[in-house]
């Protein structure tokens, strides 16, 4: 075997869990977008951003103080986002919502890459990029003038426009955060894929899914904060992992 290869192994056990539940929580992170080409947000930025640190740019401070510097950021992530492609870990989340009861797909990405893979059901914690909503009111703004103005003014109030993203110190949206916490209480399996799960609440869903009895996986080419003995490591990357997961799980099919 080449020495590029990933090298993990599935235990039988998870699969045999997998195969049997009733519900099924994944929770993604950045990292399932990275082999799509999108950088994770702990990755340094390259080219004309590669001096800022996204997480001094995902803030309500960072926009009071400098909206113009925030939205060509975001201007910049959308175009990004809107030129790559699902991959094949996004690919094998379409087929496990396929083949299981019910799925409940969790993402903290804001990348739509889920719902253009073919997921139907999608919770989205952190907002979507492709939504702009009023820094005022807070309501998603659709059409707006544009007069060169950046950031573009709401044509209801005339407040700021910002992407309808969750920034630190801000609530997650409430119908979203109930949807994932109820299903990580009451799942069978959870699977944490792609998160360095340093962000809250997003990192507890795990730890709730463990302490009801779920049987935990983490799929990720790093070690992250989730790692105990009760939690299964599948290492490697999530493009390869999860379509032998589930060639492992329903070997027949
Ligand atoms: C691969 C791979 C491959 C690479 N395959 N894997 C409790 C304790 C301490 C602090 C807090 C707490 N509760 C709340 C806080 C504060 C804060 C927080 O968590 N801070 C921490 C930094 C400590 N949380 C909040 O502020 C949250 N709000 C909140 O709790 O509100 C309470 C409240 C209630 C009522 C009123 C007001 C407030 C909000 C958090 C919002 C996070 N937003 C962001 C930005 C979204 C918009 C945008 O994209 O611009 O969300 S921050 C950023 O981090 C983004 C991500 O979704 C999130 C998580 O990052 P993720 O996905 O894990 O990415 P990375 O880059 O960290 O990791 C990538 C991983 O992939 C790595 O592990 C790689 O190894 C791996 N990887 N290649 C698989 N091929």
């Amino acid at each position: 075997m080449s020495n590029d290869q990933p090298t993990f192994s599935i235990p039988p056990e998870l699969c045999d869990v997998l195969r049997s539940a009733r519900h099924v929580v994944v929770l993604t992170g950045a990292g399932i977008s990275a082999e799509s080409g999108v950088p994770t947000f702990r990755d340094g930025l390259t080219g004309l951003w590669a001096q800022y640190n996204p997480q001094e740019l995902a803030t309500p401070r960072a926009f009071a103080r400098d909206p113009k510097l925030v939205w060509e950021w975001y201007l910049w992530r959308r175009e990004l986002v809107s030129k790559v492609q699902p991959n094949a870990g996004h690919q094998a989340l379409v087929e496990l919502e396929r083949r299981v009861p019910r799925l409940t797909l969790i993402t903290q990405n804001v990348d739509g890459l889920h719902q253009r893979a073919g997921n139907r059901r999608v919770v989205e914690i952190h907002g979507n990029i492709m939504r702009t909503k009023c820094f005022g009111e807070g309501t998603v703004i659709e059409r707006w003038e544009e007069t060169g103005e950046i950031p573009p003014r709401c044509p209801k109030c005339g407040s700021m426009l910002r992407p309808d993203v969750v920034w630190f110190g801000e609530a997650l949206p409430d119908q979203a955060f109930n949807e994932a916490a109820l299903a990580s209480l009451a799942c069978n399996v959870f699977l944490s894929i792609g998160t360095s799960g340093l962000v809250e609440p997003a990192a507890s869903f795990p730890l709730v899914a463990l302490r009801r009895g779920a049987r935990v996986a983490l799929i990720n080419p790093e070690e992250t904060p989730l790692l105990s003995e009760n939690v299964d490591f599948l290492r490697g990357p999530a493009g390869s992992i999860l379509p032998a997961l589930l060639r492992e799980t329903w070997p027949n099919s």
